[in-house]
């Protein structure tokens, strides 16, 4: 269980870390995304964010990395990171 939380703690810093930008158009940290936009308690923020996240995946599934990654920034903008 332990090991289980510190994962995710450690795949939180590393999702988060735009150095590692072409490692987050993947479905791992989708799932992570929207667990964060789930969590998130500003509605009109956590709207946004969905807004751009899917627009994110769509990105995502056409192979699109650099539209996926614009659209990932604009979704952890609108969730304050
Ligand atoms: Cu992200």
């Amino acid at each position: 269980m332990l090991k289980v939380s510190l994962a995710a703690v450690l795949m939180a810093i590393v999702g988060l870390s735009h150095a590692y930008a072409q490692d987050l158009c993947n479905d791992a940290h989708m799932k992570q995304m929207d667990q964060m936009i789930a969590e998130m308690t500003d509605a009109a923020k956590q709207k946004e964010a969905t807004a751009a996240l899917d627009q994110s995946k769509a990105a995502m599934k056409e192979g699109n990395t650099a539209e996926c990654m614009k659209y990932m920034d604009d979704a952890h903008k609108a969730m304050g990171l």
